[in-house]
């Protein structure tokens, strides 16, 4: 079997390059260099020849790199447009923001079209194909129509509202429909499939047998699959900074002093909440004045998406924010909030993460987010940092341990970070360590694997899944002083956030 990955863009890696330590790119590359494989998408590039030009392939040890440029036209409706500007903000249950157009539309069921039709003269007969995230709903309808009938999964990165939600969103029945043309169609948590069921079964009238669900002639199956972090090279990562004390965490140590570090970091997009995460560190700063000065938020926030007019906005909005709080909150020699908005190396964001005493992710709503996953693999497990965490990012379905809040509540976060700030180490160890043997139990090896072992018994008889067990063996130190335990991989715990406990999901929090 020959692994097909298909994916919005693709960055066809340097020969010289040296894997970096983890990420999902680092996953699907090794699963395409363990089955052989093929990986396709848009280059990133714009040039106006490109709906005729041959596909540009390159090849790198086992695997094949193909990708098409984008017309500009194409860019602009089918990825500005229709992906960030409707599908995005939708999917993230902000209809204010979601600006649907015919035009737009058409030009994202093009791609799709275009796609189809050049992966179609690239297939063989036995490969499986992995398409992934919302840039790419219809391809396995396109590729159907075209006869393909191998094996289609499809993986969904971000939130799946409720069909309320969803179908606001004009021609949403058709769209939604074209999900049966995949066998398995994955998503990040219970809730988001319990979302896409009940949006296929109330748009596009489909009959539902549990995860099976049947349009038409069609059946597919759909199911949750968290998807994780190589925790074990990110901790790695994290320790060995800390001792380099490479550039940033040396510089952090002479500005910081003793002061301590509250960090955020997520790419400049409105769904990461960081504007309300602002505003709450001022609450903290103006509910307990006793920690002015001694403590700094540190937002880590990288452009993304800046021609999208709403992000735009975003970036000058939080200038704002921060520059008003650090007005009136500052003192002449400390300044409360610090926004970088350049991306650094992972290596830096790791130290950082192990350097800071809170981890802040609190967004408005997020798929899984990584970040949180990260901070908790890069903690020293003898004295670590503590987790805030927003509860509609899909990590609060299996992170309980962390401090969950409701990133619309100012004051609950405020108070957040002060109970973080002062909670004792002995609570500290034992979070992190329920909180390390989740992240580590549901790694991205282990999604990968499960995915692709569910997508090629999809069609089968119906799949037993392992039975949930509760959190691994702590991460007990081991002889390097820093490496916890490695526990056994079966499925991992999927803890309830604890404020939701008492009352679950019937109709969803998120
Ligand atoms: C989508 C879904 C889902 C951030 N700043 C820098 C940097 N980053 C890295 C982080 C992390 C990644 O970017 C962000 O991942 P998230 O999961 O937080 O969010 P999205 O980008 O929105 O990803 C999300 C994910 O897909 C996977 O399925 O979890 O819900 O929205 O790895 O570390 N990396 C570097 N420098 C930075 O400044 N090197």
């Amino acid at each position: 079997m020959r692994l097909v990955i298909v994916s919005n863009r693709v960055t066809i890696p340097d020969r010289s390059e040296k894997a970096a330590a983890g990420g999902l790119a680092v996953a699907l590359r090794e699963a395409l260099d363990s089955h052989g494989g093929l990986w396709f998408g848009w280059s990133g590039e714009v040039a106006e020849n490109a709906a005729g030009a041959p596909v540009k392939t390159a090849q790198r040890g086992k695997v094949t790199y193909a990708v098409t440029d984008l017309t500009s036209a194409e860019r602009d409706s089918y990825y500005l447009g229709f992906s960030n500007r409707a599908l995005w903000p939708l999917m993230h249950y902000r209809l204010g923001l979601t600006e649907f157009s015919r035009t737009e539309y058409e030009g994202y069921l093009g791609v799709n079209r275009r796609f189809a039709k050049a992966l179609v003269a690239m297939l063989q007969p036995d490969d499986v194909i992995w398409i992934h995230d919302y840039h790419l709903i219809p391809l396995a309808a396109e590729l159907r129509r075209r006869g393909v009938t191998n094996r289609i999964g499809y993986f969904h990165h971000i939130p799946w509202p409720p069909s309320e939600v969803f179908g606001a969103l004009p021609f949403s029945s058709t769209l939604i429909g074209t999900m049966a043309a995949y066998d398995l169609v994955g998503v990040q948590t219970e809730i988001d499939a319990a979302n896409l069921i009940g949006g296929l079964r109330a748009l596009s009238g489909a009959s539902v047998d549990g995860d099976r669900v049947r349009v038409g002639r069609r059946q597919t199956s759909v199911q949750a699959f968290p998807i994780g972090i190589d925790v074990e090279a990110f901790r790695k990562l994290a320790a060995a900074s800390v001792r380099a004390a490479t550039l940033p965490i040396k510089t952090t140590r002479e500005t910081l002093g003793e002061r301590k570090l509250v960090i955020g970091v997520d790419r400049l997009d409105y769904s990461k909440g960081i504007v309300p995460r602002l505003e709450a560190f001022g609450q903290f700063l103006r509910s307990h004045p006793e920690h002015r000065g001694r403590v700094g938020l540190l937002q880590i926030a990288p452009p993304s998406r800046s021609e999208v007019p709403e992000y735009a906005e975003l970036d000058r909005q939080s200038d704002e924010v921060a520059g008003r709080l650090n007005a009136t909150l500052g003192e002449f020699d400390w300044t409360p909030i610090r926004v970088v908005k350049k991306a650094y190396s992972r290596n830096a964001l790791a130290g950082l993460y192990r350097r800071a005493q809170v981890g802040l992710v609190t967004p408005m709503r997020d798929g899984m987010n990584l970040v949180a996953k990260e901070y908790v693999a890069a903690q020293d497990p003898a004295d670590p940092g503590v987790l805030v965490l927003s509860r509609f990012a899909g990590a609060a379905q299996q992170m309980g341990e962390a401090l969950i809040v409701n990133p619309f509540d100012t004051h609950e976060v405020a108070d957040a970070i002060r109970t973080a700030l002062a909670m004792p180490k002995s609570e500290r160890i034992r979070r992190f360590e329920r909180l390390y043997a989740v992240i580590d139990a549901s790694d991205i090896g282990w999604w990968t694997q499960r995915y692709l072992a569910a997508l090629s018994n999809s069609g089968a008889p119906r799949q037993t899944t392992p039975p949930k067990t509760g959190p691994r063996r702590s991460p007990a130190k081991s002889a390097d002083g820093d490496r916890p335990r490695k526990p056994v991989k079966t499925m991992p715990a999927v803890t309830k956030p604890r404020r939701e406990r008492a009352a679950q999901p019937g109709s969803s929090p998120h």
